[in-house]
């Protein structure tokens, strides 16, 4: 088992995967879609309590890591995992649903906050530019291809918010964008988990636009965030909920809930899971407080899944 009183490095992410699926090869499958730009797997986990290949259910997607530095994201996802394969308190949740739930997307970047950097962010590839030797890595979340690098990102290998030299260019980001098409008219609900700000964001997060699903996307998010604000442990803000641009209070393109979304995903957010300071320290939630994130979140994982499966 995981523990949850602190923050867990990769290694110990990946091997517990590793287990799950063993100890529970009936509901939990181990896929491994690949290697990081620095050769870690790409470890993902289908769960499903009948037959994931049999297509039957709709799907939800949850990823966490993109962004290395915000440490409450992957366990977030690893205690989905928790409640959906070891600890099943929410049976009709594997009734109706298939679940796709990858806690690292960014293994390289996370690494090297444990390592190297507490603040790092992106990926660390290092081919992006002449400049990529000196500055690696790009943002996950600017390299989708989605109004690619038009707005909130930057073409400086440098910048913290680099959108890499092309849609795609991150092996990480592809890993993502082909379990979207792979599931896609399936893929009932996507979350992105993200830190920090209580939030939970809906497309358009580039200009700020309602999208078609304009009249479905709030009633999902609505449910999650008061699921979440109903458990009144929290120390942290309650959660908002509304279009990206507009509780974030900027426009950015090539996110992933926006390009999941553009290609059909009904329900597309992403996450902006607590933080309590400011500024870079918002990244930094004391290990004390991991167990009411993921209290909180799952609570929210579950109100939304069931909101989208009712509407789906
Ligand atoms: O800027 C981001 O990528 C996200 N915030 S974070 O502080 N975790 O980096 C927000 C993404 C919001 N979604 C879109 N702009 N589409
Ligand atoms: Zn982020």
């Amino acid at each position: 088992r995981l523990p949850y009183d602190n923050y867990q490095t990769w290694e110990a992410i990946e091997a517990y995967l590793d287990d799950v699926a063993r100890r529970f090869p009936n509901r939990a499958t181990l896929v491994n879609a690949g290697q990081s730009f620095e050769g870690r797997n790409l470890k993902y986990l289908k769960i499903s309590s009948t037959n994931f290949e049999d297509k039957s259910k709709p799907v939800i997607v949850i990823d966490g890591g993109i962004h290395a530095r915000e440490w409450i994201s992957p366990p977030t996802v690893t205690w989905a995992i928790r409640k959906l394969v070891e600890d099943v308190t929410e049976p009709d949740l594997l009734d109706r649903f298939d679940w796709i739930l990858f806690p690292v997307v960014n293994p390289d970047g996370y690494r090297f906050t444990f390592t190297n950097n507490r603040f790092w962010r992106k990926t660390r590839s290092t081919d992006q530019s002449a400049l990529g030797s000196i500055c690696p890595g790009v943002d996950g979340n600017r390299n989708y291809d989605f109004f690619w690098n038009t707005v909130g990102t930057s073409s400086n290998a440098c910048a913290d918010t680099f959108a890499g030299r092309r849609a795609f260019s991150e092996v990480e980001v592809r890993a993502v964008r082909d379990i979207l098409h792979e599931h896609l008219p399936r893929i009932a609900l996507y979350l992105s988990m993200h830190s920090f700000g209580s939030m939970i964001l809906y497309p358009w997060g580039h200009d700020g636009f309602l999208s078609n699903n304009a009249l479905g996307l709030p009633p999902v998010g609505i449910a999650m965030a008061d699921a979440i604000n109903s458990k009144a442990l929290s120390p942290f803000p309650r959660y908002v909920v509304g279009n990206s641009v507009l509780v974030m209070g900027y426009a950015a393109s090539g996110a992933s809930e926006d390009y999941a979304h553009s290609i059909g995903v009904p329900f597309s957010y992403t996450y902006e899971l607590p933080g309590l300071n400011s500024g870079m320290q918002g990244f930094v939630l004391e290990p004390r407080y991991i167990q009411q994130v993921w209290e909180e979140t799952w609570l929210g994982i579950v109100a939304g899944a069931r909101r989208a499966g009712d509407i789906f």
